[in-house]
């Protein structure tokens, strides 16, 4: 059995629990804080990050990582196209996502969702990569109903799981709906969320959402 350690606020946990739904896994969660002093963080998850698994062969972190391992672990029902260069346009977008939507709207989440000072340095930074990052998108992905067609994939779970923190960060700081900007992905997020294993995760996120928002303003 699985067992996925994280918290159920962070969108890359969201990703992996996702996953062990769609695919039918079985899995225990496994509750791990982030301002952990447990000496052996580092030993189960190299950068000090979440999520990280347990499997019968040992620990491993990195979202990436982990979606291709249980990709090949139970390859139904896929959740890569079969077809190599498919495969790969879907990776591209995941990349994408990662690099120039999260990672760049990551910079701010300190300020939006815990009010520390704005990191000014940051502000013209983010927004050119993720100007760039959103161009790029209107350029490779095929929405309808899933952003890669037909068929679900990572691509999806990566951005439903990205764009929404990512998005209230831009909406903030520049005044700018990042979700509207992409042509079809409001449709393909509203799919992903329709899904039975987005529910459950979903509704575990908002009630792990609530006590980490009483337990951060003193309530
Ligand atoms: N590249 C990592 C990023 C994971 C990540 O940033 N996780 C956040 C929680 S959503 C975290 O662990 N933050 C604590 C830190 O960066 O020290 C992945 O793909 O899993």
């Amino acid at each position: 059995m699985i067992k996925l350690y994280g918290l159920a606020v962070s969108n890359y946990y969201n990703m992996v629990k996702l996953t062990l739904e769609e695919k039918g896994l079985a899995y225990t969660e496994n509750e791990i804080s982030l301002f952990s002093n447990d000496p052996t963080f580092k030993t189960r998850s190299p950068m000090g990050k979440v999520p990280f698994i347990e499997t019968s062969n040992g620990f491993l972190s990195e979202t990436g990582a982990i979606l291709e391992y249980l990709e090949e672990l139970k390859p139904t029902p896929a959740l890569l196209p079969a077809d190599p260069f498919s495969r790969a346009k879907t990776r591209e977008i995941m990349r994408i996502i990662e690099l120039y939507i999260e990672l760049a709207a990551r910079r701010h989440f300190r300020h939006v969702f815990f009010g520390d000072p704005l990191n000014q340095a940051a502000v013209e930074e983010a927004r050119l990569v993720l100007e760039n990052g959103v161009s790029a998108l209107k350029h490779v992905v095929k929405p309808g109903p899933y952003l890669c067609g037909n068929e679900l994939t990572y691509a999806d779970f990566y951005a439903y799981h990205s764009f929404p923190y990512a998005n209230l960060v831009t909406s903030k700081l520049y005044g700018w709906d990042i979700i509207a900007a992409v042509p079809g992905l409001k449709e393909v997020l509203a799919e992903v969320a329709a899904r039975p294993a987005s529910r459950k995760v979903d509704a575990d996120q908002q009630t792990a959402l609530a006590a980490f928002m009483a337990q951060n303003s003193g309530g």
